[in-house]
């Protein structure tokens, strides 16, 4: 079959010890020049055979001399050649087209054919579009890069690796070489021309090596770097001062684009960001995405070492850089800012995006075992659940013991491709510790169940804690096996006090700390602590220490007392989230409106405690949203899941009050400035909420109040937030303020696609309308992925109601559109598709709605490898 299976992996045949490149630049046509420096497997046979897709092939020549047509076949994306040997060098000249290429993968144009410039994106197989390549990530080779263009056109000339020289060419062209000491996979290839500005600023490493760290945009944003500069920099001191891990060339580029199909490339020397993620500035930035170009400017930084030096084998080992690296960005975001917010914001992340795939057709392994397409597969499994996973390990370890076997990996792997095992393997010797039995939660899909039941035993002051677990099936995984579930844990007694742990049969160090880690091994089994003077109620899971759902009979008081009482902010969001959870059940089933209460009144409590930080309460103050809802829902109305959570909202507000909300509310605006620190974000966070509590009870107040917010907004932040509560509300106003926004912010793309995804966020009944208007705006176009997503990803799932229409044209819709997209760039296609998860658990007319696009799309006889794979996947 047409599938990649890792228990089919084998050692390259043939390797590549050094590749010398050069490449003629024009944005129709661009040429090509490869030698590759061959070496053979001596236990191998197998003839020469690289890879190559779309490649029109000029010359090719082995050790110099030409070869006649018979030597070589090319067909199906892959070049045979004979009479190869250890040591030939082949030479290949190949034609690719730059502007033609839709897809982004390869080399391609970002922007017009008069302003923009050209870039690569090479992970995963996009390599292969440029030149003839073993293009699998164990071929670890050294680079030359030449680059040759017209000078006026493309005065600026980057690829990866230190400058080598530079100069003038006949005809106005020019020239320049860069060298890479570092051997490394084809896939962290990257080159950039163009017209592009520069911020540069010097760094000194820990032990002393000068590095020029260059951001280049284009010359109307230049101006918006500057923040992520500082953030490159605090990355750098971050991972020397953490891990140890100094960088290592003598520059390091960061380039923006506007078109890309992810976040960011960690390109060695030579990182690529989507604009979104690293241009910031108040007017046209949001808090969020402050925070969000930080962290991704840290991720891809970070990969240098986690991805780069020591690199993946394969894609089935794709978690090893991505769910380590997602954990080091995590760990180093915690540092620079607040830990608990940051550990709330990535487990919402978690159970909004990960969750639904592990529980839907798509579920597969944080290592999965076989794929059709690997670019389906960078998905919030593999990195989000990989780095709960890493997390897990570090905490079984310690902080001291998580280095010293990092250090150990990074050494013994340094310039290798590794394995899950590897690594593995590398943390538990480090430490004395066999951690192979991690390997089952990298091969083992779905989310387990954690069932928690406690009997107090009066008589003999014993508390036991029994814990079950169970993981339902997944496609093609029907059984499953019990995994190390570490559970962090703690007591309280009824007053919220904390209680000293006394496990029996544990060695006395830790006795009596008021915190510990137990681990679950087994389908079952029971821990049992002494000397407990009352029944108390357990605070579980603490930090979300293992990537589980958590199912224990608490009642609504005793998760109240964690909501008033845990000292720790994630564990208090957590008890509030259960409790919400719970409250959404009252309203669904009628029944008496116990967790309702217990949620309101809580939470009214500790609104008026002036000594809780204003973000964890925003936080505190934000229900689950839709998805998570609908994730405990047998049978899903997502429009039914829609309203419910309003009215959960609408009790909050009433519970709170009208009047104590426009106080905090008026305190709050009082404040208003465009400043970034903590205290600042913190009074705009919880301004937007209260705004949304008002809106709730009464709306025709908070459109009043989101229109001033909106005029006199110092910040994009506060702009936005207002302008979401009008769309949302519908409110008469909302057509000035789009209006306004529009003209305002017309020639800044990245404010432009807020514009447009705000819009997607109108109520149920009306977006549809307004989504196909959209589309027919003249500022949209699917040739870009950010507007893509900003207008059908924004709608498809951040407007759970407005997509799932009850007759399904909202499926239909998206149907049609896939099939164009996917003709133009398949991968934003395929992501886009994943929309339609968890439709087969939706309500019957959804379901078949649904179904018949699905089925339709299926029955499509061009689609792309991408879209085709997840179609057909999500009729498992
Ligand atoms: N490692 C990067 C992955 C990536 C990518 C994958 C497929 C297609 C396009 C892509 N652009 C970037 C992103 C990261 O740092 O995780
Ligand atoms: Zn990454």
């Amino acid at each position: 079959s047409s599938l990649i299976r890792l228990s089919d992996y084998r050692a390259p045949a043939w390797r590549v010890a050094k590749i010398e490149l050069a490449f003629d630049l024009g944005i129709d046509s661009t040429e090509v020049t490869s030698r590759l420096h061959l070496q053979r497997d001596p236990a191998q046979q197998e003839p020469l055979r690289l890879d190559g897709e779309g490649l029109a092939l000029l010359s090719i020549a082995l050790d110099g001399q030409p070869l006649s047509d018979q030597a070589w076949r090319y067909a199906d994306n892959v070049l045979e050649v004979d009479g190869a040997r250890d040591g030939s060098v082949l030479e290949t000249r190949v034609r690719v087209q730059p502007a033609a290429n839709t897809a982004l993968e390869g080399l391609y144009l970002s922007g017009s054919r008069e302003a923009g410039f050209l870039l690569t994106q090479c992970e995963a197989e996009g390599f292969r579009h440029i030149t003839f390549f073993p293009d699998r990530p164990d071929v670890l080779a050294s680079y030359t890069v030449t680059l040759r263009a017209d000078r006026e056109r493309f005065p600026v000339l980057l690829a990866g690796g230190n400058p080598d020289g530079s100069g003038e060419l006949e005809g106005g062209r020019h020239w320049a070489r860069f060298v890479d000491p570092h051997p490394r996979p084809s896939y962290l290839f990257a080159l950039v021309a163009g017209r592009l500005q520069k911020i540069e600023r010097d760094y000194t490493t820990g032990s002393g090596r000068a590095v020029t760290l260059v951001i280049w945009a284009e010359p109307d944003a230049i101006g918006q770097c500057g923040y992520a500069m500082d953030a490159l920099e605090r990355s750098m001191r971050w991972d020397e001062d953490t891990y140890g891990r100094e960088y290592d060339l003598d520059v390091f580029h960061v380039v923006a684009t506007h078109d890309f199909n992810m976040g960011a490339m960690e390109n060695k020397g030579l990182n690529i960001f989507n604009a979104k993620y690293l241009l910031a500035d108040p007017d046209s930035s949001t808090d969020d995405e402050y925070r969000a170009v930080e962290a991704v400017v840290a991720h891809e930084y970070f990969h240098n070492w986690s991805g780069n030096r020591v690199t993946c084998r394969d894609w089935f080992q794709l978690s090893l850089k991505e769910g380590l690296t997602v954990f080091r960005e995590q760990q180093f975001s915690a540092d620079m800012n607040s830990a608990p917010l940051k550990r709330i914001e990535d487990v919402a992340l978690l159970r909004r995006a990960q969750f639904p795939e592990d529980a839907g057709p798509l579920a597969h392994p944080v290592r999965p075992a076989q794929y059709a397409e690997i670019n389906n597969f960078y998905t919030a499994t593999v990195y989000e659940k990989g780095s709960e996973l890493v997390r897990m390990v570090a905490g079984r370890l310690g902080r001291d013991g998580f280095r010293r076997g990092m250090d150990l990996y990074f050494s013994r792997n340094d310039g290798h491709a590794a394995t899950l095992e590897d690594f593995l393997g590398a943390l538990g010797e480090a430490n004395g510790i066999d951690l192979m039995p991690y390997l089952a939660w990298y091969a083992q899909a779905g989310t387990p169940r954690l069932t928690a039941r406690g009997h107090y035993n009066a008589a003999q002051r014993a508390y036991t804690l029994t814990l079950s677990q169970h993981t339902p099936p997944t496609p093609n995984q029907a059984s499953k096996q019990a995994l190390p579930i570490p559970v962090k844990l703690a007591l309280f007694d009824r007053e919220g006090q904390l209680l000293p742990l006394h496990l029996a049969g544990d060695d006395a160090d830790a006795s009596g700390a008021t915190e510990r880690v137990v681990v679950l091994d087994r389908a079952e089994q029971s821990f049992v602590f002494q000397q407990v003077p009352s029944a108390p109620v357990p605070s579980l899971l603490r930090g979300f220490s293992a990537p589980v759902i958590l199912e224990c009979d608490y009642s609504p008081d005793e998760l109240a007392l964690l909501l008033r009482h845990d000292v720790d902010g994630f564990n208090r969001w957590e008890a509030g989230q259960q409790l919400a959870a719970r409250a959404f059940d009252n309203l669904r089933d009628g029944d008496a409106n116990l967790a309702l209460d217990a949620w309101c009144e809580a939470l009214a409590a500790l609104f008026g405690d002036t000594g809780i930080d204003d973000a964890l309460l925003a936080d505190l103050l934000t229900p689950p949203g839709e998805i998570e809802l609908a994730e405990r829902e047998r049978v899903v109305d997502p429009s039914h899941v829609h309203a419910l959570r309003l009215k959960l909202q609408e009790h909050l507000a009433l519970r709170i009050g009208r009047e104590p909300l426009q106080q905090r509310y008026d305190a709050l605006a009082a404040r208003t400035n465009r400043k970034l620190d903590a205290t600042s974000q913190a009074h705009r966070r919880l301004k937007r909420r209260v705004l949304d509590l008002i809106a709730s009870i009464d709306p025709w107040g908070a459109h009043t109040l989101a229109t001033l917010q909106y005029d006199n907004a110092p910040s994009m932040t506060d702009r936005l937030a207002a302008l979401s509560v009008l769309v949302r509300g519908n409110a008469p106003q909302a057509h000035a303020a789009l209006a306004h926004f529009r003209e305002r912010y017309a020639d800044n793309p990245l404010a432009m696609d807020k514009w447009f995804s705000v819009q997607t966020q109108l109520p149920g009944d009306m977006v549809l309308e307004r989504v196909q208007s959209l589309a027919q705006d003249a500022a949209f176009t699917l040739k870009n992925p950010n507007r893509v997503n900003a207008l059908y990803g924004a709608w498809a799932r951040n407007n759970p109601d407005g997509f799932h229409r009850a007759d399904g044209s909202g499926y239909r819709l998206l149907g049609v559109l896939l099939q164009q997209l996917d003709a133009i760039n398949p991968q934003v296609a395929a992501r886009l598709a994943t929309a339609f998860n968890g439709w087969q658990r939706l309500e019957p007319a959804r379901h078949a709605a649904a179904q018949a696009v699905i089925d339709t799309l299926a029955a499509q006889p061009h689609l792309s490898r991408n879209l085709g794979e997840i179609v057909r996947s999500m009729r498992h």
